[in-house]
């Protein structure tokens, strides 16, 4: 018994540990992305751990046992969400992880192209991230979800009112999915306002560039004359 707890708690290092590496890829990645806007792509991020009660809750849903195996079959003990301001930066954030050197991508599961039944939507990337312990390395599955301001609001709403509840009715799951409709139409209308942003943006760094480009120039002349 002592050995087997000892063990889940080893186990359980390994999760920590991946959680932690996660945490400091995705800062990186944050900073290294603010470059690439005036405003930064990126709302905001958060890491967690899936609770206790949550591992064996989703155990339970896909019956299966309470093992250290059957923890290491669930991708989402350790998660990540990156939230957007704008559907065109969820899909930015997706292909930089995807060229991330220090993860290795499992799957992608594209929830805004084909949005789920109860109208959720979001980028999930499975992935894998090497954690070495005591000389042993394991690769740890990980889930990033990367969604926009908009799915992220209509998300944890729909947790609360029905997601995982056995119990709703025909009539609330409907107005939820009318609802991520809803939400989905302000995204589109958002990002063609960001596109059109983007697009004043490049004429206003191309001039200012030209102007100093300009300067030099005169500048030059006149040290010539000189
Ligand atoms: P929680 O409480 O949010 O952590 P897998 O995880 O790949 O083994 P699964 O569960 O089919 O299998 O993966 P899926 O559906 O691709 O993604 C699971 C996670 O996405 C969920 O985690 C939720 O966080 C989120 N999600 C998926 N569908 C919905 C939905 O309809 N509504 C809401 N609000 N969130 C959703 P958990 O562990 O199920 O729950």
């Amino acid at each position: 018994m002592q050995a087997k707890l000892k063990n889940f708690k080893k186990n359980l290092l390994y999760y920590e540990a991946a959680m932690k590496q996660l945490k400091t890829y995705l800062e990186i990645l944050n900073t290294e992305i603010s470059f690439l806007d005036i405003d930064n792509p990126i709302n905001h991020v958060s890491t967690r751990i899936k609770s206790t009660e949550s591992i064996i809750l989703k155990l339970q849903r896909k019956n299966l046992p309470l093992t250290i195996e059957s923890l290491n079959s669930l991708n989402d003990i350790v998660g990540a969400r990156i939230v957007c301001d704008f559907l065109d930066n969820v899909y930015l954030v997706s292909d930089k992880l995807k060229n991330n050197k220090n993860i290795k991508i499992i799957e992608v599961k594209d929830y805004i192209k084909n949005p789920k039944n109860s109208g959720y939507r979001g980028i999930h990337l499975i992935i894998e991230i090497p954690v070495s312990i005591d000389g042993t390395l394991k690769n740890i599955r990980s889930e990033i979800q990367i969604r926009t301001v908009c799915m992220d609001s209509w998300a944890s709403n729909e947790h609360k009112l029905n997601y995982k509840h056995v119990s709703t009715s025909k009539e609330v799951k409907d107005e939820l999915r009318a609802n991520a409709e809803q939400v989905w139409k302000v995204d589109l209308s958002m990002n063609k306002l960001y596109q059109e942003k983007q697009v004043k943006n490049k004429g206003i760094i191309e001039t200012i560039e030209n102007i100093s480009k300009y300067k030099w120039r005169v500048q030059n002349e006149i040290w010539r004359k000189n």
